[in-house]
C-alpha cells in the first residue's frame, strides 16, 4: 500500500485528509523534519531528496511530490469518490487553479511572516498581503459550501490545512469572516478531517 510521509500539523495534513477521505489503504511515516530522519532512524532524504513532506511511495516504487499533484493522484484512484472533476474537463482546469493558488498563495504565504529573520516591517507587510489572499477565498465562498462544484475535493483539505495556520496566526480573521468560519467549521466536521486529525494527534 501507498506510504504517506509527514509531520504531525504539517501541509502533509492535506494529502492525509485525501487519503481518508478517499477511503484508500495507506501507511503513516513519520518524518523528524530538523533531523530529516525516520523514526527508525532512516535517512529521509534517501526517499525524498528535496527533504520535505508530503512525500508518496507508491506501490511501484515510484515516489511522488508536492502536495497538490499528490492529492490528485489520490482522488483519481477513487473516482467514485468525487475527490476531483474528471481529467480534462472544465472543472479539472478549475480545481488545479485553486490547488496552484492554496499552495503558493495561501500555503507558502506564511513562510516569511513564521521566518524568524523577518523584521517586523516587512512581517506586517506579507501578514497584510497573505490576509488580502485569505479574503479573495472568503469572497469565493460566498453562497457556496465547497471551492468546486457541490460537493467536498481535495482542494478543500488542502485549503483546510491552510485554514489551521491561519488561525494561529490570528484567531480574530477567522472569527469576523462569517463565510470562512462556517467553511472551517463544515471542514472540520467531516469523518475524513476528524480522522486525520486524530491519527495526527492534533484534535
Ligand atoms: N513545494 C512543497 C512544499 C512542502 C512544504 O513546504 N513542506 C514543509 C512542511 S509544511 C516542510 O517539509 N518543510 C521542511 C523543509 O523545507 O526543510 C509542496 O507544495 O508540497
Amino acid at each position: 500500500m501507498p506510504k504517506l510521509y509527514y509531520t504531525p500539523g504539517a501541509c502533509s495534513l492535506s494529502p492525509h485528509i485525501a487519503l481518508r477521505e478517499a477511503d484508500l489503504p495507506f501507511e503513516l511515516v513519520q518524518v523528524d523534519l530538523a533531523e530529516k530522519k525516520l523514526k527508525n532512524g532512516d535517512s529521509f532524504l534517501s526517499v525524498n531528496p528535496k527533504g520535505y513532506v508530503p512525500a508518496l511511495v507508491l506501490d511501484n516504487g515510484q515516489l511522488l511530490t508536492e502536495g497538490a499533484i499528490i492529492v490528485q493522484w489520490i482522488a483519481d484512484q477513487k473516482p467514485e469518490r468525487n475527490l476531483a472533476p474528471r481529467q480534462s474537463t472544465p472543472e479539472r482546469y478549475k480545481l488545479q487553479e485553486w490547488l496552484h493558488f492554496i499552495a503558493t498563495e495561501l500555503h507558502k504565504g506564511f513562510g516569511p511572516i513564521n521566518n524568524p529573520k523577518t523584521n517586523d516591517e516587512a512581517k506586517q507587510f506579507f501578514k497584510n498581503r497573505l490576509l488580502s489572499r485569505f479574503e479573495f477565498l472568503n469572497r469565493s465562498l460566498e453562497g457556496r459550501k465547497y471551492l468546486v462544484g457541490d460537493t467536498f475535493t481535495v482542494a478543500d483539505g488542502y485549503a483546510y490545512y491552510t485554514l489551521r495556520n491561519l488561525r494561529k496566526l490570528d484567531a480574530s480573521v477567522i472569527e469576523k469572516s462569517p463565510d470562512l468560519k462556517a467553511y472551517f467549521e463544515r471542514l472540520g466536521e467531516r469523518s475524513g478531517v476528524r480522522a486525520a486529525l486524530q491519527a495526527e494527534g492534533l484534535s
